[in-house]
């Protein structure tokens, strides 16, 4: 077992009331704020996210790194500044400690965020989008750490799925093989991000956030590792279609490829050229689905603290 006092976790007021008084607490992640979306769109958004969780039940926890501390909830005034910092280091499983020994300042990935929420007792976590298996990783070896965590952390990840960005059937068929539930809800469909469908079917599907609960406690009650991904499609008056965000998709990878783009910097490449490219409709979208799965992993996390 982890020695919880001797983890380097700071709580915000709000956070530690609501452990105090045992409430809901839905896990949010820094990377989003800091590499995924521009000033000042990034702090109204973030801030929008932590009031719909407010709103639905929960107390949300947006993680960070600061001053040799992971930071489980940010006052509005950290949330400010994280916003608008410069130099922040986007942090996987592989630069967390790092981050923390060295005293930078660094937002968290799916990954780490999976990581932290777990170290702070916390088994759900919302997000936009997932990391996953880049087109061309057959010769990249380009795949997302967050697809390895969802194998190994027992922490629900409530997502709009994979953005188009990626190779979609690689992504799932990697996740089938590490042994992650893939539970698309309220419809068949994997979804792709902006758009409700991926044209693949997901693996599982489930309508009711109390079910996919029960499936989190059941993985622990039969001591399977690792978490779950829940891919909520986006709501129907936010989708971009596949057919209008595909031609931004391929102008965006030849960028990258012409560019010479590789590693941690080609995901928060992809997400700039593309918010670019569709004239901040991508934006748009990205804020309505953030809520929509803000929404849907307050309910989870409401229907875990109910008695079994
Ligand atoms: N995909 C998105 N939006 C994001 C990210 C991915 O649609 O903001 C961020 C998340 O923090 C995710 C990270 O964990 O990028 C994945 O980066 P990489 O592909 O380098 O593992
Ligand atoms: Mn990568």
């Amino acid at each position: 077992m982890t020695d919880l006092a001797a983890l380097p976790l700071t709580f915000s007021p709000e956070v530690a009331k609501a452990r105090a008084e045992g409430s809901a607490i839905v896990a949010l992640e820094s990377t989003i704020i800091t590499h995924g979306m521009p000033f000042p769109q990034n702090v109204e958004t973030a801030q929008r996210v932590e009031s719909e969780v407010r709103a639905h039940g929960a107390i949300p926890a947006t993680i960070a790194i600061m001053n040799h501390r992971i930071h489980i909830g940010l006052t509005g005034a950290e949330l400010q500044a994280l916003g608008q910092a410069t130099n922040v280091a986007k942090l996987s499983r592989a630069d967390l400690a790092a981050c923390l020994a060295t005293g930078g300042t660094g937002a968290t990935t799916v990954a780490a965020t999976m990581i932290c929420a777990h170290l702070a007792g916390i088994p759900v976590f919302a997000t936009g989008g997932i990391g996953g298996v880049h087109r061309g990783a057959e010769t990249s070896f380009d795949i997302s750490a967050d697809l390895r965590e969802l194998a190994e952390t027992p922490v629900t990840v409530v997502a709009a799925g994979a953005k188009a960005i990626l190779d979609l059937p690689k992504t799932l068929e990697y996740l089938e093989t590490m042994g992650v539930p893939v539970i698309a809800y309220g419809q068949d469909d994997f979804p792709a991000f902006w758009s409700r469908s991926s044209g693949l079917k997901a693996p599982l599907r489930m309508d009711r956030a109390a079910d996919i609960a029960a499936a989190h406690r059941m993985r622990s009650l039969l001591g399977l590792p690792g978490g779950q991904l829940v891919a909520n499609p986006i709501p129907v008056e936010a989708e971009i279609s596949r057919a209008e965000i595909m031609p931004h998709i391929e102008t965006a990878l030849s960028e990258a490829a012409a560019a010479g783009i590789a590693a941690k910097a080609v995901t928060p490449f992809l997400l700039s050229r593309l918010f670019e490219l569709t004239d901040g409709r991508s934006l748009a979208a990205n804020i309505a689905l953030v809520l929509s799965n803000a929404r849907l992993a307050a309910a989870i996390a409401s229907a875990l603290r109910d008695p079994v």
